[in-house]
Parts: structure tokens; C-alpha cells; sequence
């Protein structure tokens, strides 16, 4: 091991590393393409699935959308003239990672069907096999492998006794017609919101089974306009200065601010969320209802430009009182009332620890890292394990989450990523991994950061780890983007 004082400056490639990136969700393509950009010409990516998408790809649920302006959510590289809204919808999302990826030439890198089943770090190499029984080496591995991925539905009494179809948000039965149904859903959550407003209008009875209010800021979504999309089309560097503005708002007036409980500007945004309840819903008895007890922004913010009209509807109704049970007829809730359900749909969140899991992953050291990470996930800057070397992870444990753009994440995250392969293809070095000391001090100061942020304020959410404490980067964005640019080497132990 020597010290680290070497530069990442890219020198002339001297090696030519087998590269093995796991997933070809947003992450994974992109992934992909930069590594093709960058002259790596030994890579493959490993999809369990038989398409591209990740995300886009799994949820296909009624009024699925992204919840990021969409000129944000693009590749910085592979801005698109066409959205059609400002928050344009999920099946559009996943057209556009298909495009790309058949633009950039790498869907043909893509193996399908390939679901990884281990990882092991053998005699300096990553020893790799597939479910089908393949193996593969290489010398770096990439888990783009996504962070909500498997689905939880809380194993309520009788949960499996319902007579009619029951399926997760995740899991979307397109072949089940709603439009003649009584349709329940359970959560709150982002899916849960946008499915009430795609379906209040569109079925004859929705009944929302909400545990906890959220808050929900007023988002517009006007559709582009022909003109616009030909003015993009005509002017690329129009939709560069959009995907700038919204990145700095969203930045300035959100990511930034979300890690400080004290921001004045969430203040703003809560009194902001206060006023379009206050102005959307009429009984007083709902409005009650639907308010929070919690600050605004301490669960993810829903962000929806009808979800108030929605479950006004006369189709619509909201139910509070907890749920005892699911029998054949519906949802019976603590009230003893039984709510008759012809459809019923979990939209109850996912299992949020599991990121590469349940995939075996040995490091140098032979520990799995399941056991590494036995109290929680953690990876220092989000990308590295120690004694895991060249093992990067992207939108890992510890990324930013919320309201942002995992693209713009993911992005910065590979670009870092970028700057440790090639030191190795350069010959500056043979591998890469944090080192204990890094990790224990990175852990110890994002706990520690953690308190401040806002998701610690009081509510309960998928970001919290099991002793309650937020696991998300707990820093402003902009410094998020500073550690991205430059990897601290000296934090590496480098072989
Ligand atoms: O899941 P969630 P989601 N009894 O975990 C409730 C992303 N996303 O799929 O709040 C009753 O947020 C639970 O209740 P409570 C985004 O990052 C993005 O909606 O814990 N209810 C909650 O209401 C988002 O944050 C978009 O009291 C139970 C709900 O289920 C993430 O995905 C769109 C229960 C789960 O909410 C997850 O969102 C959609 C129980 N036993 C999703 N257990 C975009 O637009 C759980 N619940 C980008």
C-alpha cells in the first residue's frame, strides 16, 4: 500500500481494465456511455430484466410521473426538445432512456436476463456469476443497481385473503380495467399521491387509506407548446439555460437548505404547503384531516398540482382510522367499519436498505458485505467500501435524495468514479478502496450532520435508518458537487 500522494490527472492509458457495471437503469446507461465516451472499450452491463429502464420500467402505475422538471431530469449530455410537461410522465421517461441508450450505441453493451448473483474479489480481480450459471471477471465493478427497487407490503391480517386483484404500486397489473371497479389504496406516499389524482375521476369509487397526512406543495405542470419543443429543437442551448435555471432553484431553494431545520426558507416552503391546503380544501373537517403534524419537507415533499382536487372528488374518500385487516370483501379498519374494495393497491413503500443486495459481495478480505453492512448500509462519499476495491456504487447509500434530480447525482458521482479508473488505467495504481479510517470519520461527521436536516425534525420516513437517523447526504448540494469534482485520494487506501 503506498501513501496517497498520487494526482487522478488521466495520464496516457497504459492498461485496458474490464469494467462490469450491474444494472442498465438510469445509472447503468449512463454509466455505459461514459465509459464508451471515455475509450474503455471492455465493458458489459448485467440487467436481470429483459428491458432497459430500471425505475421507468418497474413502475408503470396510473398518473406515474417524475416529480423533477423534466429539462432537469435529462442527462446533461442528451437534453430533449420533446417533453411534452413540465413534469412529464413515467412512460415518456423510460422512451427516452431506451433512445438514448440505442443513440449512444450501448444498448448493444447490455446483457438481459443477466441477474448477478455474486461478487468476489479474488487474487486482485473481480471473480462475477450470474444466475444462469456465467461467470465473468473484471477489474472494476459498478452497482448501478437502483435504490427502491424491491417492493414492502406490510403483512397486514389477511393480507393474502382479498378476493379481488392486489398488487404493489411497483407491480402495476395493466391487464386489471378500473374503470368499473372500487379501487382502494393504501399510503401516502409520492406513488400513492399521483395515482389519487390520475384516478379519482376515472373510477367509480377511490378510498385512500392515508396512516400519516403529507404535505403537498402546489406544482404546476403546463405541457410544452409546439413553438416551445421547435424553439428547443432549433436552440439546444435554450433547454441548457431551462435545465440551468431549474437545477440552481431546485438547489438554491431546496437540496441546499433541506440539511439545515433551521432555513428560513423552509419556513417558506412550509407556510407555502400550509396555504395550499388552507386554499384547496374546503370542509374543514378533510382539511384537518390532511394536515400534518410534522414540518413540511421532513418526509419527501409531495409535490402535485392536483392531488386536493382529486380526493375532493365525490368518487373519492379519505379514510383515517388504522387498518385492522384485509378480508375478501375490502379493507376492514379499526372502526370496525369494512370498506368493500373490488381493487386493492399497496402503494407502501420499499424496502430501502437493500440497495445491491440480496446480490453476494466479497471483498479483498473475504467479509461479506451484507455483514459489513449488518446495522445499515453506509459507503464513504456514497461510493466506497473499504476493503472493496474497485467496487463503486452509484445512488448508494448515503447519495442525496429528495426532490432532486438522481440524474444530475448520478452524474457527479461517475465523474468521480471516473477520476479512480483511471489511475489504474494509467498505471498509477492497480486498485482503489476508501480506507477504515475515511469511512469511520466520513460515518462519523454525516451522523453528526444529520441531526440538522430537516428529515430529523420529527416524522417518520423511508429515509431514516433503524436507529432513527436520516442515511441521506446530510450537506448542501453544492457541497455534494465539491467532493464530486475532486476525490480526496488521501481518504483511499491504494494498492
Ligand atoms: O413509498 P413511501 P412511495 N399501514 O415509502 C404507508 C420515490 N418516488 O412508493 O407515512 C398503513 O414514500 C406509509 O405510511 P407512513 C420517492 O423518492 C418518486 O410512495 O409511514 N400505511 C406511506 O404513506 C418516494 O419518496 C416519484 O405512515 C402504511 C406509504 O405507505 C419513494 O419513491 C414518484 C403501512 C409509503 O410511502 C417512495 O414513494 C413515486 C402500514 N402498515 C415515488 N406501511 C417521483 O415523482 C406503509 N404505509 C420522482
Amino acid at each position: 500500500m503506498a501513501p496517497a500522494s498520487k494526482s487522478p490527472a488521466p495520464n496516457a492509458p497504459s492498461r485496458n481494465p474490464r469494467v462490469v457495471v450491474i444494472g442498465a437503469g438510469m445509472s447503468g446507461i449512463l454509466s455505459a456511455i461514459k465509459l464508451q465516451q471515455a475509450g474503455f472499450d471492455q465493458f458489459v452491463v448485467y440487467e436481470k430484466a429483459n428491458r432497459l429502464g430500471g425505475t421507468w420500467r418497474e413502475n408503470t402505475y396510473a398518473g406515474i410521473a417524475c416529480d423533477v422538471p423534466s429539462h432537469f431530469y435529462s442527462y446533461s449530455f442528451a437534453l430533449n426538445p420533446e417533453w411534452t410537461q413540465r413534469f412529464s410522465p413515467g412512460q415518456e421517461i423510460q422512451s427516452y432512456f431506451e433512445e438514448i441508450a440505442q443513440r449512444f450505441g450501448v444498448d448493444a453493451r447490455i446483457e438481459y436476463g443477466k441477474q448477478v448473483k455474486s461478487c468476489v474479489f479474488r487474487e486482485d480481480r473481480w471473480r462475477i456469476e450470474i444466475d444462469d450459471g456465467s461467470k465473468d471477471e473484471a477489474d472494476f465493478i459498478i452497482a448501478a443497481t437502483g435504490v427502491l427497487h424491491h417492493p414492502s407490503i406490510p403483512d397486514f391480517p389477511g393480507r393474502d385473503s382479498f378476493a379481488g386483484p392486489a398488487f404493489h404500486s411497483a407491480r402495476w397489473d395493466p391487464n386489471v380495467s378500473l374503470a368499473d371497479k372500487r379501487v382502494g389504496i393504501i399510503g401516502t406516499g409520492s406513488s400513492a399521491i399521483q395515482m389519487v389524482s390520475a384516478l379519482a375521476d376515472k373510477v367509480p369509487a377511490l378510498t385512500l387509506f392515508q396512516r400519516t397526512p403529507q404535505w403537498v406543495a402546489p406544482a404546476e405542470n403546463p405541457p410544452y407548446t409546439e413553438e416551445e419543443k421547435a424553439h428547443f429543437r432549433a436552440n439546444p442551448e435554450a433547454m441548457e439555460t431551462i435545465r440551468e435555471e431549474f437545477a440552481r432553484t431546485m438547489t438554491d431553494a431546496f437540496a441546499n437548505v433541506l440539511v439545515d431545520a433551521d432555513s428560513p426558507m423552509l419556513k417558506l416552503i412550509h407556510d407555502n404547503c400550509v396555504a395550499n391546503l388552507e386554499n384547496s380544501v374546503t370542509d374543514p373537517e378533510l382539511r384537518e384531516k390532511l394536515r400534518p403534524d410534522y414540518r413540511a419537507a421532513c418526509k419527501r415533499l409531495i409535490m402535485s398540482p392536483n392531488f386536493y382536487e382529486a380526493i375532493q372528488h365525490p368518487n373519492a374518500q379519505l379514510v383515517t382510522e388504522g387498518i385492522e385487516g384485509i378480508e375478501p370483501g375490502g379493507v376492514q379498519t379499526i372502526d370496525g367499519r369494512l370498506h368493500e374494495l373490488d381493487v386493492l393497491i399497496f402503494a407502501t413503500g420499499f424496502q430501502v436498505d437493500s440497495f445491491v443486495r440480496p446480490m453476494e459481495v466479497r471483498g479483498r478480505t473475504g467479509t461479506l458485505l451484507d455483514a459489513v453492512w449488518k446495522d445499515g448500509p453506509s459507503a464513504y462519499m456514497a461510493i466506497s467500501v473499504p476493503d472493496f476495491p474497485n467496487f463503486f456504487l452509484l445512488n448508494g447509500p448515503n447519495s442525496p435524495v429528495g426532490n432532486f434530480s438522481l440524474i444530475d447525482v448520478a452524474e457527479r458521482q461517475f465523474d468521480y468514479v471516473m477520476q479512480l479508473l483511471e489511475m489504474v488505467r494509467s498505471g498509477q495504481c492497480t486498485g482503489l478502496s476508501a480506507s477504515g479510517q475515511a469511512m469511520d470519520e466520513f460515518d462519523r461527521l454525516r451522523k453528526k450532520a444529520a441531526r440538522n436536516t430537516i428529515w430529523n425534525s420529527g416524522c417518520k420516513s423511508w429515509y431514516l435508518d433503524g436507529d432513527g437517523l436520516p442515511t441521506a447526504w446530510p450537506w448542501t448540494y453544492d457541497k455534494f458537487r465539491e467532493e464530486m469534482s475532486n476525490p480526496r485520494l488521501e481518504d483511499y487506501e491504494i494498492h
